[in-house]
């Protein structure tokens, strides 16, 4: 007999409204691989396709509002989420009817991942789409801007901030110009800056703090930003206040950027290793690693 309301056994579960990487690096595939390692049952709501690998961005296709809108309802219809995130949107009618949902209080513990550029460095907003953004940021329990969102989102030239140039400092203003009069947790993410250590620095509506690790030396980090903000989702579905659900998830993006920096899976910028395949030793036997992780009884 299946539990009623309150009964549940299951996992938690977490929504992912985003967009598909046909490379399977980042965007919808990054988050189902993220909610599945971190024991969350992921729904989705898909935005966008993307024809893309690790060197381009191909070719787009977005869906419209009215249909993303209705995967949303149909799934929290039924199903109970428990949090959700938004990766990349694809148009500012879908931020717009996210928002909606939001205001409406439709979105338990939302994260907000304001995606507007690949790490190939292809766009994945136009002009609109980033405006848009300014509504629905502040409805947000947490958003997770790069460097250089963050710098276009507080509206300051992105040169000053590309981690080559903007300080500790500048990237601690930028958390707290975006958050002032918000409640929202902003964590301005420093992946990719360029110094010794990444840094992300968190603004809370109150003060700044910072969570540090050493950058590890690879370029593989296609879906790192679309993983920290699902590990952010999957740690509020399974209870973590949101400092801490921040804290874990970084560490999680750590050890799957570890984990997948050998990989060579691809040209350009390559994927991370959500799974943990690579401390299980999946890759080297893929099939004996398997028989490890489902034994057969
Ligand atoms: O990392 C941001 C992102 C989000 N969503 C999709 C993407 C990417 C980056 O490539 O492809 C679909």
């Amino acid at each position: 007999m299946s539990g009623g309301p309150g009964e549940r056994e299951g996992p938690p579960v977490a929504m992912t409204i985003a967009g598909s990487d046909s490379g399977g690096g980042a965007g919808l595939q990054a988050d189902l691989r993220t909610f599945a390692a971190l024991g969350v049952f992921a729904t989705t709501a898909v935005t966008t396709v993307t024809a893309q690998n690790t060197t381009e961005v191909r070719s787009v296709r977005s869906l419209d509002a009215a249909m993303v809108v209705a995967q949303v309802l149909t799934v929290l219809d039924d199903l109970p989420v428990a949090a959700v995130k938004t990766g990349m949107l694809g148009s500012a009618a879908v931020v717009t009817a996210v928002t909606e949902l939001a205001a409406a209080g439709r979105l338990p513990h939302l994260v907000v991942d304001p995606v507007m550029v690949a790490s190939s460095g292809a766009a994945l907003a136009d002009a609109d789409t980033i405006a848009a953004y300014h509504r629905l940021l502040p409805l947000a329990d947490v958003i997770t801007p790069n460097l250089l969102e963050a710098a276009t989102l507080a509206g300051v030239s992105a040169a000053t901030f590309d981690g080559a140039h903007g300080s500790l400092a500048d990237q601690c203003r930028l958390a707290r110009r975006i958050g002032e009069k918000t409640t929202t947790l902003v964590v301005v993410k420093g992946g990719h800056g360029s110094g010794e250590q990444s840094v992300d620095v968190v603004w809370d509506g109150d003060r700044v703090y910072q969570f540090e690790r050493p950058r590890l030396p690879t370029r593989d980090t296609h879906g790192s930003g679309c993983t920290f903000s699902a590990a952010v989702a999957a740690y509020l579905a399974s209870g973590a206040a949101p400092p801490e659900a921040v804290r874990l998830a970084g560490d999680f993006v750590h050890r799957a950027i570890d984990g997948g920096r050998h990989w060579n899976l691809g040209a350009g910028p390559g994927p991370l290793d959500q799974m943990g395949w690579w401390r299980r030793g999946r890759v080297a036997d893929p099939i004996e690693a398997d028989e490890a992780v489902h034994p057969r009884l």
